[in-house]
Order: C-alpha cells, then sequence, then structure tokens
C-alpha cells in the first residue's frame, strides 16, 4: 500500500489553520498533526515550518517533504533529513507580498520618508532634494523567484536596477552580474542593496563590513542603504550598526535577524535610520498556498514530477 497520509508538523505557526486548508482541499486525505502520527506507516507527505527534532525518524514511508516557506534553511541545515524530494513555496501570493515589502523599502529610503517623519515630529517645513529613479542604482543580490519580481516592478518604477546571482540570469531591464569575480563591480554600482538570498553555506555572513565598504559612494541619497529580507544569518548586526554610525550605510531595512524575534537590547531598535520589521515580509498563508501543494501531491502521485524541488547541494 502506498502511503497518502500527511503529517503537518509546525514549530510556531497555528497548525490548525493548515488543516482546515488541507481538508477543504482534499477531505479524503488522512491527516495528522504532529507529534500525533496515528500509523506512521500511512504518512506519505510531511508539510512542515521548521518542525521539531525527531519528525522524520517515525515517518519510514514518507514520499516528499513540503516546506512551508520560500526558504529551506530551516530544513537542509539539519542532520536527520530523509532521502525524499524537499519542496520549496514559489507561490504568486508570497510572490506579492515580497513585491510590495521590498517596493515599499526603497521607496521609503529614495523619497526619505523617515527623514520626514522626524520632520513631522519637531513640526518642521523642510524640502529636500529628490533624485529621480532613474538616478539611483538599485542592487538585488539574489535574482530567483523574489528577486525577478521585486526587480520587474523597480524597473517599472524607472529605478536603475542590476541583479546578482550565482549563475547567469537575464531580466528585461536588469543588468546582470554574478559570482565571486563580479561581486565587487557589482556593489561599486549600488546606491541601495536589496538582498534576497537564500541561507546556505556560501552565503552565510555576507552582509558584513567589508562588503558594505564596497557599496557606491557616489549615489544620489547621501550614502548606501541596506535592505535584507532574505535570512538573518546573511547578516552581521555588529557591522551593521558600525556601518551605519561611522557613515558607510546611510540606513537600512531589516525583515530578518540573527535571532529571531529581535532582541530587546539590539542597538538595532533604537536607531532612527534602521526600519524593523518582524519578519512578515512575505508571509505563508494556509489558503493561498495549500490548494497548491495538494495539486502538486495529486500530480505525484499520478505519476508526474514534483516542481521546485531543493537542490540540496546547493542548500536552496
Ligand atoms: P530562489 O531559490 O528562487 O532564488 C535564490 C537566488 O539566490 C537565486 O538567484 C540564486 O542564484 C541566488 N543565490 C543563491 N546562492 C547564491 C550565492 N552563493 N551567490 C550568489 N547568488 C546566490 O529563492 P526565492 O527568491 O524564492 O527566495 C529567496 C529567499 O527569500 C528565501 O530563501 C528565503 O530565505 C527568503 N524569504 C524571506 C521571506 C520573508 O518573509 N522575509 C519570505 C520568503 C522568502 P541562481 O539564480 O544562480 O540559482
Ligand atoms: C519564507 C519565510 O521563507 O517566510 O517563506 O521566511
Amino acid at each position: 500500500m502506498t502511503a497518502r497520509g500527511i503529517v503537518i508538523a509546525i514549530g510556531e505557526w497555528n497548525a490548525h489553520e493548515w488543516a482546515d486548508a488541507v481538508h477543504a482541499a482534499d477531505p479524503s486525505r488522512r491527516l495528522w498533526l504532529w507529534p500525533d502520527v496515528g500509523d506512521a506507516a500511512d504518512i506519505g507527505y510531511a508539510l512542515v515550518w521548521r518542525p521539531p527534532a525527531g519528525v522524520f525518524a517515525r515517518l519510514r514511508n514518507l514520499r516528499a517533504v513540503f516546506s512551508l516557506g520560500a526558504g529551506v534553511d530551516h530544513l537542509v541545515f539539519r542532520d536527520d533529513l530523509p532521502d525524499v524530494p524537499i519542496v520549496r513555496v514559489v507561490d504568486a501570493d508570497l510572490t506579492q507580498r515580497m513585491v510590495e515589502w521590498v517596493v515599499l523599502q526603497v521607496l521609503m529610503h529614495h523619497r526619505r520618508q523617515r527623514t520626514y517623519d522626524a520632520q513631522q515630529r519637531a513640526r518642521q517645513w523642510h524640502e529636500l532634494e529628490q533624485p529621480a529613479a532613474r538616478e539611483v542604482r538599485v542592487g538585488i543580490m539574489g535574482m530567483g523567484v523574489l528577486g525577478r519580481a521585486a526587480a520587474a516592478v523597480l524597473v517599472g518604477l524607472g529605478f536603475d536596477v542590476a541583479g546578482w546571482s550565482r549563475r547567469p540570469s537575464t531580466a528585461p531591464g536588469v543588468r546582470d552580474f554574478h559570482g565571486a569575480a563580479e561581486l565587487g563591480a557589482f556593489l561599486a554600482r549600488t546606491d541601495i542593496l536589496v538582498s534576497l538570498l537564500p541561507l546556505t553555506r556560501e552565503t552565510r555572513g555576507i552582509l558584513n563590513m567589508g562588503l558594505l565598504r564596497q557599496l557606491a559612494r557616489d549615489g544620489k541619497l547621501g550614502g548606501p542603504v541596506l535592505i535584507n529580507a532574505g535570512r538573518g544569518g546573511l547578516q552581521v548586526e555588529a557591522d551593521i550598526v558600525a556601518a551605519l554610525h561611522a557613515g558607510v550605510l546611510a540606513g537600512a531595512s531589516l525583515d530578518v535577524f540573527e535571532t529571531e524575534p529581535l532582541p530587546a537590547e539590539s542597538p538595532l531598535w533604537g536607531r532612527e535610520d534602521v526600519v524593523i520589521t518582524p519578519h512578515c515580509a512575505a508571509a505563508s498563508t494556509a489558503v493561498a498556498l495549500v490548494p497548491g501543494m495538494m495539486r502538486q501531491i495529486a500530480t505525484f502521485e499520478a505519476g508526474g514530477a514534483l516542481a521546485n524541488v531543493v537542490d540540496r547541494g546547493a542548500g536552496y
């Protein structure tokens, strides 16, 4: 008998929302909420987000693991991963949410909104010099699903956009940089750096002082800006604080942090030049994501291939 059951194993989210969405999409399928796995031999699929330790050991007939987020660092660094495909989220709803967050942050810095907020608090009427979008160079690290979608909207707004990724990429209106050899040239033409990289062995700590010092110094915004919605492990927060203090950075928008929730004692909280959001740039919502996962399972069971399977060697 082929295992068709599903287990949902979620560290900190509301598992019942996901269970309701699975049940709505396929009421015939047996569904378990970890740690309750019933007859574990019947479980073929695990829907997981930061799953607790020990989940996989009991699921001996597992056929695929579905990450409930686009990032899979919560899985690939584990040493207990079963040898089955890991599928990550690629979904229009999640992509749209990320595009909104990135564009909001780019515009916030481009249009000096933090300074106008401070002026409003001081009841000050003072117009700042405003460059055109075409005069501002945005550099996107990670031209994957999310980076490309954000780039398309930023190009549409008129920004001068470049992308940097591991391999060459083509996106309309976006200048391509790729690989370690081209990172320096990419940074040297970047006023607003947007990080949408996955967290892997290669990218951990990449947003450090050495990198920030290579950003353009001749831009129209009075100094470069860092925007990170990839993962907190990409950034060295002590370096970001030092870079802001020293004027190496003029501002930052951070959605992700080395430790989440961001500890109350972090110096980032008190900085007017930093925008902080609580890892909410692109939330996974059960209603939007589960139907696609259930369609994937049905296709797989009918002999088709799974889409968006993680390359374990690359780590994303
Ligand atoms: P993709 O896998 O589609 O894209 C990843 C991109 O990063 C690719 O362009 C890839 O290059 C590039 N990349 C990977 N490793 C390197 C490297 N060593 N050097 C240069 N480029 C590299 O991922 P998504 O766009 O779907 O998502 C990106 C990340 O966004 C997720 O991994 C997750 O961490 C984060 N995220 C955050 C959310 C939030 O709410 N804050 C929500 C959703 C996702 P190549 O094209 O050559 O493969
Ligand atoms: C994700 C996230 O990876 O929410 O999808 O961070």
